[in-house]
């Protein structure tokens, strides 16, 4: 769907406007009191058109049954895929429907274009990644990362529990998190659905690649891995397989592919399942060729019930079971679903009018989360009248925190678009949302922490670092006129060591860089004291306070504390020469630790030699030899041989040193021409 009103995105969306079809009398004003059949309707037939709606109750009456890919309410039309039979009704119930002409042509050479293609790939969409290559991609993702991921199977398709036609498919959730760390089953939650509308290609794409964007950058970026030791995610990419694979070949398919419910046009059937949750379930359509139809009862459809079921074990219910029960603010779990198209984020209720009992601070987290991908948020309902959705249902049932992304522009959007800018706003949007999983009403009303830097980032121990990081309460969408969120200024800041506050109990203080915590955006700063802190990684978590008292999700950075370390070794330590010949040894030393340092060499001998006194600096990793030249008297010698001490002392951390003895004998061959005469 597209967007909301006030919005001037979708004011340039809708294409060329081209030839008014049938009658020209405007809806306006006028309430229609039976709802728009889809009998007859040929989903790969048919046209796209606007509709002039009218009031607001006709816009919900037709949301409950029609195909609605776009609403503009200023202007008072939708944009719907209509079958010639609903144009015809429409039209009689004095609805003005004006062709889409450009929309209606792309609905209709899509299948000409995929038809003659292999099933196995999307040619023409080489982003998108087919059921069994998404499937085949999650199942190496487990594979290759044995402590943080894991595939499970959460249940079957409708083609899989249904006897006859094709064999449908397991449903899987990857599951990401550092199972050796913490308790697994206690870690804050965030679940991701995608692609439970078929053809909606981005949203099974994106989630894949936020699952491979997190696995592929723990242990390199900070926010990523403590994100993992700390938190867990679900990610279902293909919430209805069944019906993605019929989009494959060009359909335009949203449902599901349950064919038992009495639907006789030719791929019209399905349920809609994101009509048929089990949260105030039963206000959509009941023709099971429309595209909106609810299924037969509540949570009536296998995938439906696998997320609800699944969701249960791993989202725990806080919110009373009043509607207008709040959760409390201290309720932990996200729940986000991730269709297309429109560029709206949404959230509960979209069954009602009335605001969801947390609605301001489902606001506020829709209005962060919006910052990143310049998506309208809005309360689900201001786009049109929906019931038995996942994510009423998920809010509704347990109090979580519950979204709707409407992604991109188009059903089939183009790769240029999906890599330009969906795949990487949403990404950000994901990430900061993950963040908040622990407490979705609270933190959104803090201030981020960007910008966290350590510097230097490699320290030797008890070096003393700086930190220094900005604070900002801003950083909402919208972020000017209507619909924007208050903000305030900076009231505070702090960091805690290897882990984030509240688990740290530890917090220091840091400071603002001009004196002052007087605006909503500030640098903060601070002198981090390493000198009980361990060599090795260490995590900085970075936090701040708004001055209504909220602390925002943290940010962080590595620190790493170096520590010294070389070897030193010599291939051949025997050498002889003739008395007043000299030896040269060559000795190895390689910077074994994670700091540059340099060495001390100190040679206790009885002959003379010649060495360096010093060497470096060197840095981790890279070598240098030494050459250490030892004078063999001339006769007559005290002795024929000679122990050379050589030793090695660390500039750094002066407890390492390193030593080896090199052997030195006079040849004793010199003396025969003495015997001989
Ligand atoms: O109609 C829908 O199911 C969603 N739009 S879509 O074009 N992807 O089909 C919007 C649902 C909005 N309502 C709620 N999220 N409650
Ligand atoms: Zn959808």
């Amino acid at each position: 769907m597209t967007s909301i009103t006030h919005i001037p995105r979708w004011m340039v969306t809708l294409a060329v406007m081209a030839l008014l079809i049938g009658s020209v009398t405007p809806a306006q004003g006028q309430d229609i009191n039976t709802s728009i059949s889809a009998a007859g309707k040929q989903p790969e037939a048919g046209i796209v058109a606007r509709v002039y709606y009218g009031t607001r109750d006709n816009l919900d009456l037709l949301a409950s049954s029609l195909d609605i890919w776009e609403v503009n309410q200023t202007e008072g039309y939708l944009v719907a895929w209509l079958s010639p039979g609903e144009t015809n009704r429409l039209e009689q119930a004095g609805y003005l429907v004006v062709i889409d002409a450009l929309q209606t042509e792309r609905l209709n050479t899509m299948l000409d274009a995929l038809a003659a293609q292999s099933l196995e790939s999307l040619p023409g969409f080489a982003c998108y990644r087919t059921v069994e290559e998404t499937y085949s991609a999650l199942t190496n993702l487990a594979s290759a990362h044995a402590n943080l991921a894991e595939l499970i199977d959460i249940g079957d398709s409708w083609d899989k529990v249904t006897a006859g036609g094709p064999a449908g498919y397991d449903l899987f959730a990857l599951r990401l998190t550092n199972e050796n760390f913490g308790v697994v089953d206690e870690k804050p939650t965030f679940f991701l659905m995608a692609e439970i509308h078929a053809r909606e290609l981005v949203t099974a794409e994106a989630a894949t690649r936020f699952a491979e964007l997190l696995l592929s950058s723990y242990g390199s970026d900070a926010d990523i891995t403590w994100l993992l030791d700390y938190y867990r995610i679900y990610i279902v990419a293909m919430t209805n397989p069944d019906g993605r694979k019929l989009a494959e070949t060009g359909l335009y398919w949203r449902k599901n592919t349950n064919n038992t419910d009495g639907c006789v046009v030719e791929n019209a059937y399905g349920v809609d399942l994101n009509r048929n949750h089990s949260f105030h379930w039963g206000g959509a359509s009941t023709d099971p060729c429309d595209a909106t139809y609810q299924g037969a009862t509540a949570a009536s459809e296998p995938e439906t019930q696998v997320i609800q079921d699944y969701v249960l074990t791993i989202l725990a219910d806080q919110r009373g079971t009043a509607d207008t029960d709040a959760a409390p603010a201290d309720t932990t779990g996200l729940f986000i679903s991730l269709h297309s198209h429109g560029g709206l984020i949404l959230w509960p209720w979209g069954w009602t009018d009335s605001d969801a009992p947390n609605h301001s601070q489902l606001q506020t987290l829709g209005r962060r989360m919006a910052y990143f991908n310049d998506y309208t948020p809005s309360q689900a309902y201001e786009l049109y009248l929906t019931t038995g959705t996942s994510d009423d249902w998920a809010y509704g049932t347990l109090g979580v925190a519950a979204y709707t992304f409407e992604m991109g522009d188009t059903f089939f959007q183009d790769c240029a678009s999906f890599e330009g800018s969906i795949w990487p706003d949403n990404r950000d949007a994901l990430l900061y949302a993950f963040k908040t999983a622990r407490q979705p009403y609270l933190d959104p009303s803090g201030p981020r922490t960007l910008g966290v830097g350590v510097n230097p980032a490699l320290i030797a121990p008890g070096q003393a670092v700086t930190l220094t990081a900005t604070a900002n309460d801003g950083l909402f969408y919208p972020n000017t006129g209507t619909g924007t969120e208050p903000t305030q200024a900076i009231s505070a800041a702090r960091y805690s060591i290897d882990a984030p506050s509240w688990i740290a109990g530890t917090t220091y203080p840091m400071t603002p860089a001009d004196g002052n915590f007087n605006n909503s955006l500030e640098a903060i700063q601070a002198t981090i004291d390493t000198t009980l802190l361990a060599p090795g990684r260490h995590t900085i978590f970075v936090e701040a306070q708004d001055a209504n008292g909220y602390w925002g999700v943290p940010s962080a950075a590595f620190l790493d504390i170096g520590h010294y370390a070389f070897q030193l070794t010599v291939e051949n330590d025997h050498l002889s020469a003739n008395p007043g010949e000299q030896v040269t040894y060559t000795l190895t030393l390689t910077n074994s630790g994670a700091l540059p340092d340099s060495y001390d060499l100190a040679v206790i001998s009885g002959w003379n030699t010649d060495t360096p006194s010093s060497l470096g600096p060197l840095n981790p990793g890279d070598s240098t030899n030494i050459e250490i030249l030892i004078e063999i008297p001339s006769p007559p010698l005290a002795s024929s041989s000679d122990e050379a001490l050589v030793t090695l002392t660390s500039w750094g951390d002066s407890t390492q040193t390193r030593s080896l003895t090199l052997t030195t004998t006079a040849v004793r061959q010199t003396y025969l021409p003495l015997i001989q005469r």
